[in-house]
């Protein structure tokens, strides 16, 4: 007890598994009902500390070749460390980062063909419900495609954009169209280093062919067949993804929501979405909403069907419905143990197998839904691509019908918070400028007056080794507090919204002065929810169109911005940093970093790479530590701008202007 007491509050939080107070709740609730979480599972089974910095290559059966590094290197003399076939550890590293990098873009990629595919469907009529939803984005994309729209009716340029953007994937040389959206000095620099991706596939598929046992051994090799991969997956897959979601189902714009277990009830259906596609949630949505169902649910005792979002998949329907939000990631199994989800639907990615076992100690029915994602006893109901409506009501149905098998074992912890969402970057484009001059010059300029310092990107996932939601929030908090406004996506977004940080509000409360100042004047929160994992490519072009607007150098690397994702944990947020690093990015990873067994390709990637491409990786553990590792890149960023001194001349004001108060 009295050690108890002496313990600081950082170390306090530090014992905790979560920051966020209705997780608490529901962990303690499991652990009363009898439960295991992934919480316990991750305490049970700690990691592999050989495989947790890439020394271990499975590559081919005279292995696994485990190389750790050295407890103590003797100075001067350390053994060259290889495997069986004389394979370097550097070679080692950089396969096993690598195949990260095509885990993570085939993942992201093959949803975004999953989107072409459905789009093309719809651009034929085929799919009712689904249509052009956002035209002037359609003509877009069209005329990035070179399509000559002219004389030609919409739901021809629908057809002929469905046409060749799903050509992308399989396309052999010649380059991705999306690249070139991209400023000209950042397309020199991947033309100069021979990075442009051929194909979203073929990139994907070399990086296999190329850390097959005996092919690639030369690590920056590697990692240049890395980059091509992440970048046909960040300006390929993944942006087309979003650019084709957003003319089938609308861009987003800012609007309302609500987020975190509160938002389930009691006496209503409870259906959760969770994954990352929306293609079926969007029609779950209009289901919900039908009378018929609506009737259904009375009968069987409820008030009525009440939907709710869970990882990527509750980001694109929030920002397009309002619909709320459970939770994130680690929140999975936790909106199961409130005993009220009656049907927990999933689609891809980030779904854990463990929700079929949690959801046996109670009521809850999981539905998987796509044929590339089943979880072994879950039911499938496969997602009918001709008539999503009618796969949505069956979802719907067998939710209700599971109504009444609800135990007694019932309860929803009260949190909820309110968010606005829905930023993206046509959004930013037009609240910043107005309806009539939409741009970015208010932002360069209060970027080039120093009242905001920069530009951060916060990302990805929770991660059951650090403290749910704390990296997230602690680094955030500390951004906006010293001027850097934050673009936020995936489970970070969430964590965000759980904590307030979403809201016009939170600027007056955690934002420095100048950041604060300019959010008041424009009403928007300090940090921007831009949506899911694949609109990182949202992040992407809102970056290009702040080098356009001029006046803060020819190119992303030149901008007073960074990136980080202090939770990760999938290959996605791999892949996803990779694009970032070699589009100019700064990138800072938390929890772990899958290089450290490794000094030469660490120094490379961490080093290196910036004489390359302009953008480098680093890691800490430390939110604080990554926050000021960001803040140092914009600053050396704005130095070389020649922008430093205005922002000195801010705060001194500001700093004036506290002490005026204080007298
Ligand atoms: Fe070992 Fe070489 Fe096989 Fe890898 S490829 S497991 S280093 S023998
Ligand atoms: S859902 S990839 S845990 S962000 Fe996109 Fe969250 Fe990471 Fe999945």
């Amino acid at each position: 007890m009295a050690d108890e007491m002496k313990k600081t509050k950082e170390e306090k939080v530090n014992s905790l598994l979560t920051v966020c107070e209705a997780s608490q709740e529901m962990i303690e609730k499991a652990k009363a009902d009898g439960v295991s979480l992934i919480f316990d599972r991750a305490e049970a089974m700690k990691p592999c500390p050989i495989g947790v910095e890439g020394s271990c290559c499975r590559t081919c059966a005279m292995g696994p070749c485990r190389l750790p590094a050295p407890k103590k290197k003797a100075e001067g003399e350390e053994k060259k460390r290889v495997g069986v076939c004389g394979a370097t550890i550097e070679t080692i590293t950089a396969r096993n980062f690598v195949r990260m990098i095509a885990g993570g873009s085939a993942s992201h990629s093959d949803h975004g063909r999953g989107v072409a595919e459905v789009f093309l469907l719809a651009a034929k009529g085929e799919i009712p419900g689904y249509g052009v939803k956002d035209v002037p984005k359609l003509l877009q994309l069209a005329l990035d495609f070179g399509i000559d729209i002219e004389d030609m009716e919409i739901e021809e340029i629908a057809i002929k954009v469905g046409e060749l953007a799903g050509a992308e994937w399989g396309k052999q040389e010649g380059g991705l169209v999306m690249m070139k959206r991209a400023p000209l000095k950042r397309q020199e620099i991947w033309r100069k280093y021979d990075l442009i991706p051929r194909g979203i596939d073929r990139e994907i598929v070399e990086l296999m062919h190329r850390t097959h046992m005996g092919v690639d051994q030369d690590y920056k090799n590697l990692i240049a067949q890395g980059s091509r991969a992440a970048l046909a997956d960040g300006w390929g897959g993944s942006m087309l993804a979003t650019e084709l979601q957003d003319i089938l189902f609308g861009t987003p714009v800012p609007i309302k929501g609500s987020i975190n277990l509160g938002v389930l009830k009691e006496d209503e259906i409870n259906i959760i979405v969770h994954g990352h596609d929306p293609l079926l949630s969007e029609m779950v949505v209009v289901a919900t909403q039908e009378p018929d169902m609506i009737a259904f649910a009375k009968s069987k005792g409820a008030k009525g069907i009440n939907l709710a979002g869970m990882c990527c998949t509750a980001n694109e329907i929030l920002m397009r419905h309002g619909i709320p939000i459970a939770g994130n990631f680690l929140q999975q199994e936790l909106a199961i143990v409130t005993g009220v989800i009656d049907a927990m639907v999933v689609d891809v990615q980030c779904e854990m197998q463990s929700i079929h076992d949690v959801a046996q100690c109670y009521h809850t029915e999981i539905i998987t839904t796509s044929p590339k994602a089943k979880i072994s006893g879950a039911r499938h109901i496969q997602f009918e691509e001709h008539n999503p409506l009618e796969t949505a009501k069956e979802i719907v149905r067998a939710a209700i019908e599971n109504f009444p098998k609800r135990t007694s074992k019932i309860k929803i912890p009260g949190q909820k918070c309110d968010t606005v969402v829905g930023f993206a970057h046509e959004t930013i484009n037009y609240l910043l400028g107005g309806m009539f001059r939409a741009s970015y010059k208010p932002l360069n300029d209060n970027i080039i007056g120093g009242r905001i310092r920069g530009i951060a990107g916060v990302v990805g996932c929770n991660n059951a080794r650090t403290v749910h939601d704390q990296a997230h929030l602690t680094l955030i908090k500390e951004l906006i507090k010293n001027d850097v406004i934050v673009l936020s996506t995936g489970c970070s977004a969430m964590a965000c919204g759980k904590a307030g940080l979403l809201l016009p509000e939170a600027a007056a409360q955690y934002a420095g002065s100048g950041l604060a100042e300019v959010c008041e004047a424009v009403g928007i929160p300090p940090v921007l929810h831009m949506g899911s994992c694949v609109d990182n490519s949202r992040i992407l072009i809102a970056a290009t169109a702040v080098v356009k607007e001029g006046g803060l150098g020819d190119d992303i690397s030149d901008l007073p911005a960074a990136g980080c994702a202090p939770e990760w944990m999938s290959e996605k947020a791999v892949a996803i940093g990779q694009y970032f690093v070699a589009s100019g990015v700064y990138t800072i990873f938390g929890t772990t970093f899958p290089t450290v067994g490794c000094d030469v390709l660490t120094e490379y990637l961490f080093k290196g790479l910036e004489q390359e491409v302009g953008g480098m990786w680093d890691f800490a553990t430390d939110p604080i530590e990554m926050a000021k590792k960001m803040i140092t890149h914009i600053d050396k960023k704005r130095k070389a701008l020649g922008i430093d001194k205005a922002r000195e001349r801010v705060l001194y004001d500001m700093a004036m202007r506290r002490e005026l108060e204080a007298v």
